[in-house]
């Protein structure tokens, strides 16, 4: 029933998104983050520069969170041509593409996100992700980074003996639950739809986001504590429906491109400014909320936990994913020669 009812939602949403003169062309681009977010905002420079350059003939219907269902399924849509754009993050594209969950391995990508948002700009890492993609029916536009990933908890956080038996939220790609296991807690896959009710019901303790998204999804309002490990970032990519994409006309195809390089060098401004605008926010309203910064000694025990779990994603992913994550070791330690 209740698959029934999100699914009429989609098709009523869908729907509205084909309103129009009849010769308007609609592109429908999910994100997977509220207005407000890092996403939205990109989302909605890509929208306004492709509806100015093209006059109004192509209309970018954007679908913030929630509209189209859960990260999973707006990558069906996209994956089936109901959506032609969507940000696909590994956080969630793990079960279709696991070799992207290399992304997600802690300790893997810089503590410094200028590092991460040039190694991300690597050519040959490109070229590997666009591979992926189109063996599994989606094209890669570009990924980018969205901050630092933060925990929330609700007791201390310095040593991995303080996760034990933490009922601790992550997103549904499988890897994550090896990530977090490895420290000892107690990890819970759930849709970001239901973080928040989680943590207010107590059924599940704490969670692992960006600063921006902690803020905007309230989960600082039912935690005590932000923990600053600098294990990993979050990465998103934006994908577009191959089908969609190959039937542009050559000079929209060079549009979109433009656009996604254009937004491609102001995504780190962006986030970081985002970032730290939230975390203000947050400890203005909470002065209470505790932040915790791990220092070298803390994040080596960390780091020593999660080497393991590299086995266990290559053993998920295969030989790609182990070329996965050596080419995105490599993009990352270029990248911080080239800014050193
Ligand atoms: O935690 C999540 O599930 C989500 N977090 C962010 C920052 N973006 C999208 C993702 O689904």
């Amino acid at each position: 029933m209740r698959a029934r009812l999100s699914w009429l939602v989609v098709v009523a949403v869908l729907a509205s998104g084909c309103a129009g003169p009849s010769d308007e062309e609609v592109w429908r681009f999910a994100i997977e983050e509220a207005p407000g977010s890092v996403q939205h905002t990109y989302a909605t420079r890509f929208q306004r520069r492709i509806e100015e350059a093209t006059d109004g003939e192509v209309r970018v219907a954007v679908y913030p969170y929630g509209a189209l269902g859960t990260s999973d399924q707006i990558t069906e849509q996209l994956h089936n041509g109901t959506l032609q754009l969507a940000m696909s993050s590994p956080g969630h594209l793990g079960k279709l593409i696991p070799e992207m969950q290399a992304f997600l391995l802690h300790f893997v990508l810089s503590p410094d996100p200028e590092v991460n948002a040039r190694a991300l700009m690597d050519p040959a890492l490109r070229r590997f992700l666009d591979g992926l993609y189109q063996e599994r029916g989606l094209s890669f536009l570009t990924a980018f980074g969205e901050g630092q990933m933060v925990w929330t908890t609700q007791e201390p956080v310095r040593r991995p003996a303080d996760l034990t038996g933490v009922r601790f939220r992550v997103m549904t790609a499988p890897l994550l639950m090896a990530s977090y296991e490895a420290y000892g807690a107690s990890p819970t896959p759930l849709p970001y739809g239901e973080v928040y009710s989680g943590l207010q019901l107590h059924m599940i303790d704490a969670q692992v986001n960006p600063l921006f998204a902690i803020e905007e999804m309230s989960f600082y309002e039912v935690s005590n504590y932000l923990v600053f490990p600098r294990h990993n970032e979050f990465v998103t990519t934006l994908a577009a429906n191959p089908r969609w994409l190959r039937a542009l006309p050559p000079a929209r195809r060079a549009l979109v491109a433009r656009v996604v390089r254009e937004l491609q060098s102001e995504i780190l401004e962006l986030q970081q400014r985002t970032n730290g605008e939230r975390l203000q926010a947050m400890q203005e309203r909470r002065p209470e909320l505790r932040v915790i910064e791990l220092d070298e000694a803390e994040r080596t025990r960390f780091e020593a936990l999660s080497t393991p779990v590299r086995a266990r994603f290559i053993e998920e992913a295969g030989p790609r994913g182990e070329a996965l994550i050596g080419e995105l070791e490599r993009a990352v330690q270029e990248a911080g020669r080239l800014g050193g």
